[in-house]
């Protein structure tokens, strides 16, 4: 199953994800958003993919993910965020440390207020992206850093995923906070979520830099392995994955069979072209058709490939345990 975590810009999701798999591989930043949806799950081996927002499956090594989220933001002040649509990255972890075997984390960019449309063109923004990803999973964990509370802003986006799933609300960041001020934080949530359409599993306190719970008494465990033993009864989430990376294989297929029929059509032109200036110039564009192709062919192997790694790894893990 895929447990979402979602809360505005700074919430704390990525540090949270970290803490969860006492990992560190989710840059963290006060600064910069994680502008990249990033499943994030356990293996027996490390596997990294990125699908970028042209369609091309490419793996990474550890260090090119890290280059390219956190160096690559510090030095050039832009994240590759425009470029990549989705990152997995499969955690390696051992049998007798893991922790989550049917349970993938999709962490998503801060929302903020969509911006204004500009007139006639209109960018998807971090706000719908998040809330795209956030329609379909089947637990959702809800942050707020503690520091701020709960706000309209928060309930209208949870309230607009129209998702039926169950909800659990973390105020983060709990480390230095009196027990007073938390509590408060709690009742308040309590009171503005009661007429709204969100089914709220229960609301609790972390801390991700101490792995710890404050004022709630393992709330957090219990949702987690509630969440898992319910999966463990639906599907596998080696299954779950290979479904997404299908859906991605597909919509690769598509384009290959677009630019194929481009191709056909240009080519049918060369034929009629009568004068050379004009067969130059198609000639160059089904050239770039051709590389395109190259490019969406390789990526549907790396797909197919990144598929049964991240099987593999699950699956591995899962044996290991027997
Ligand atoms: N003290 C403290 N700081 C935290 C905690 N969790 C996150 N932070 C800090 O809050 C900032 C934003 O965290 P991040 O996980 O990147 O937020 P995101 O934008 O929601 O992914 C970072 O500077 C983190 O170091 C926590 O539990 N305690
Ligand atoms: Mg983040």
């Amino acid at each position: 199953a895929i447990v979402g975590v979602g809360g505005s810009f700074s919430a704390g999701k990525s540090a949270f994800i970290n803490s969860l798999f006492r990992t560190n591989m989710l840059p963290e930043d006060s600064t910069t958003t994680t502008a990249i949806p990033t499943y994030f799950m356990n293996g027996a081996e490390q596997q990294l993919l990125a699908y970028t927002k042209s369609n091309q499956a490419i793996r990474l090594t550890e260090k090119e993910m890290k280059a390219f989220t956190h160096q690559f933001d510090q030095n050039y002040h832009i994240g590759f965020a425009p470029f990549i649509k989705n990152l997995f990255i499969v955690n390696q972890t051992d049998a007798i440390k893991q922790d989550f075997r049917q349970l993938a984390f999709l962490d998503t960019p801060g929302y903020s207020k969509p911006r204004d449309a500009v007139k006639g063109k209109r960018e998807i923004t971090d706000y719908e992206i998040a809330q795209s990803q956030l329609r379909t999973v089947d637990y959702l964990i809800w942050l707020v850093d503690s520091s701020n509370t709960l706000t309209a802003s928060d309930l209208d986006f949870m309230e607009s995923l129209q998702n039926p799933c169950p909800v659990l609300l973390i105020f983060t960041k709990a480390d230095g906070k009196s027990s007073q001020v938390l509590k408060d934080q709690m009742a308040h949530a309590q009171e503005v979520l009661q007429d709204k359409q969100i089914q709220l599993y229960g609301i609790t306190c972390y801390s991700s830099k101490e792995y710890k719970e404050y004022v709630g008494k393992d709330v957090l465990p219990k949702f987690l392995r509630k969440a898992e033993k319910e999966a463990a009864l639906k599907k596998d989430i080696k299954d779950e994955m290979n479904d997404i990376l299908q859906e991605m294989k597909q919509y690769v297929e598509q384009c290959i069979g677009q630019k194929s029929k481009q191709r056909a059509d240009l080519q049918e032109h060369v034929t009629q072209a009568v004068d050379f200036l004009s067969i130059r110039s198609l000639v160059a564009l089904i050239e770039q058709l051709d590389l395109q192709l190259d490019e969406l062919a390789e990526s549907q192997k790396q797909l197919q490939q990144v598929g049964s790694l991240i099987s593999r790894a699950i699956d591995q893990l899962n044996e290991s345990n027997l």
